[in-house]
């Protein structure tokens, strides 16, 4: 018989995406045992799941990758400036085989319950499986976008057709030719699948709740000499995008969108246009900051709508204007707007005629009643906390993580919990996190952990856990940051207002990812400030 004071292993990891994957291999690397569970049967995670059309990443690819192995940095060729879901996936799996991982991933396991043991001090996992293992530390890679969210209306599951949701879609490939197609939701995955699904429907109506603002992306294939300049200094272009504001190597912009006139203004904004992506319109250094500089920006793109969409109304109708720019998660399309030009497609605002309820053949709003052969809800994410939350998650005292987070997600670093030792989230709520490229607050949070593990076993520790005043204080912290911001001011996921109920709190951290690995490299240095070590 097993004693039950020893652990099984010394990690257990749960979830299989970039994160756990990471994870897994320093892990091995350092000596230490593990188990990993993955709910999926196969690695990629966020890459696994949404294979929606015309799914494909909005930061760079030679930006959205690992940077801990040189060699797979140089040899791996991504085709194109943003890869699709389905080379993005490849490249997961190919690191999979490339470091061996697949021999130390339980496919086909959700861990569903997870709780501390005060007299052991070990971790207790319950799987899916029904098998419980006992480790030292339990760490949740468990992913920011990976507990898809259904619109709460009534007549749910009437519907006769088939319907998706673009975070959970079929591993088959859908053919939506010659079909009467309803989208509802129009952030980045509904802009991203829309223009795609409207190349095959026969008819498309797209059901907007809140318009976004999307920058084009202009991709194509990547160019051989900036490719090879960028590998040719890859580990100082990585460096750089450590110590950046949002993970991607650029210079911050010097100047407020208020130091010049509306004429260079508006050609600075027009430059960035043309060259697109998320970071286009980054010109100025307070757009995210004061709402007369953020105004300019969010009329330019309006502008950047009317001279697209033919239609001054619908036009209008695609115009957000109840929220700063930036402050909802940004888009990155490739012919969204312009697909509104299209006979066949047709926008639904239900701002002004809202969704009432799924029915048998279609859905219902509050004026009009459609029909479809096919209805896809691009609907979202219960962001940050879903996937933690969702776990039966027990420290120390019968502290349940569901409790102590019922008014927003307290953590320290956005790492780790007071109550819960040696327990860790992988870009976690009150870390940069979503507001970054998340290869590289991946592999930040990562690093950390094993230094933090390392040491502890280098000195005969077996428990790290924040004091309650730490954590206290870097949630304070958090929120300052963010209401120096214009964040706030947006229902967004980003403040959890998009799941009913969910508390109104910032949930990343805005402070910059540069600036927040500095902090968590201090806590380290100085022996682990704000953590009791026993
Ligand atoms: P995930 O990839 O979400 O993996 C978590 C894994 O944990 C999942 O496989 C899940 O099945 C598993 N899991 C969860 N709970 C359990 C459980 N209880 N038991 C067992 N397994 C569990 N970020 C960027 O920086 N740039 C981009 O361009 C970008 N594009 C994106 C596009 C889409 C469509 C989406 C949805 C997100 C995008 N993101 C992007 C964010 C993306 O989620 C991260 O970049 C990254 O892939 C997250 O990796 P992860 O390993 O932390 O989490
Ligand atoms: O989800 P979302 P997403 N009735 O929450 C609407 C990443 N990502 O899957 O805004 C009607 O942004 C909702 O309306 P509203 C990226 O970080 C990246 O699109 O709440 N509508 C909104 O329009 C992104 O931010 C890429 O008013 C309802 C939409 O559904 C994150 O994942 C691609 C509704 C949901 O938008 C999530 O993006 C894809 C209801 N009841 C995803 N409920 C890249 O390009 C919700 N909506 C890299």
């Amino acid at each position: 018989m097993s004693d039950s004071t020893q652990p099984d292993v010394d990690v257990v990891v749960v979830g299989a995406g970039f994160a756990g994957m990471y994870l897994l291999h320093r892990l091995r690397e350092a000596g230490f045992t593990s188990r990993v569970f993955e709910r999926a049967d196969d690695v990629g995670g966020t890459w696994y799941w949404n294979r929606y059309p015309g799914a494909r990443c909005d930061i760079r690819s030679i930006d959205y990758s690992y940077s801990f192995s040189p060699g797979l940095e140089q040899e791996w060729e991504w085709s194109e400036k943003f890869a699709t879901q389905p080379e993005i996936l490849r490249y997961a799996q190919h690191v999979a085989e490339r470091f061996d991982l697949y021999r130390d991933i339980d496919f086909e396991t959700s861990v569903d319950k997870a709780v501390y043991d005060d007299d052991s001090g070990l971790w207790h996992i319950t799987t899916s499986r029904t098998e419980t293992v006992r480790c030292r530390h339990y760490v949740m890679a468990t992913g920011c976008l990976s507990t898809s969210k259904l619109p709460e209306l009534p007549g749910h599951g009437s519907f006769t057709g088939p319907t998706y949701h673009t975070g959970h879609w079929p591993h088959h490939e859908i053919d939506f030719t010659g079909l009467r197609v309803g989208v509802v939701g129009t952030g980045s995955s509904g802009i991203q699948s829309i223009p795609v699904i409207a190349s095959q429907a026969a008819e498309l109506t797209v059901f907007q709740r809140t318009p976004n603002f999307s920058m084009p992306a202009h991709n194509g294939s990547n160019d051989p000499d900036e490719l090879a300049a960028v590998k040719a200094e890859y580990p100082e272009y990585r460096q750089r995008a450590k110590y950046s504001a949002v993970g991607v190597p650029a210079d911050p912009p010097t100047r407020s969108a208020l130091d010049v006139d509306e004429e260079e203004r508006n050609q600075l904004y027009e430059a960035g246009w043309q060259i697109g992506g998320l970071g286009g319109l980054g010109v100025f250094n307070d757009l995210r900051l004061n709402q007369q500089a953020n105004d300019t920006a969010a009329e330019f793109v309006r502008n950047k709508i009317r001279s697209i969409v033919d239609e001054p109304e619908l036009a209008e109708t695609l115009c957000p204007t109840d929220y700063p720019y930036g402050t909802k998660r940004l888009c990155v399309d490739d012919g969204y707007y312009s697909t509104f030009n299209l006979d066949h497609v047709r926008l639904v605002d239900l701002k002004k005629t809202p969704l009432e309820r799924i029915t048998t053949t279609g859905v219902e709003t509050t004026d009009e009643s459609f029909e479809f052969d096919a209805i896809v809800f691009a609907t979202g994410f219960d962001a940050m906390t879903g996937a933690i939350v969702n776990v039966d998650i027990t420290g120390v005292g019968d502290r349940t993580i569901k409790n102590y987070w019922e008014d927003g997600p307290k953590t320290y670093l956005g790492l780790t919990v007071a109550g819960f030792p040696n327990f860790y989230a992988i870009t976690g709520p009150g870390s940069p996190s979503v507001l970054s490229n998340m290869m590289v607050s991946i592999e930040q949070h990562v690093d950390w952990i094993m230094d933090c593990i390392e040491h502890m076993r280098e000195a005969g520790l077996t428990s790290i856990e924040p004091t309650p005043e730490a954590e206290a204080q870097w949630g304070e912290h958090v929120v300052a940051v963010a209401d120096l911001t214009l964040y706030p001011k947006a229902n967004s996921w980003y403040m959890g207002a998009n799941v009913k109920g969910k508390p109104r709190v910032i949930l990343p951290y805005i402070g910059g990812v540069g600036e927040y690995r500095r902090i968590c490299d201090e806590v380290a240095v100085s022996g682990y400030s704000g953590f009791i070590l026993s």
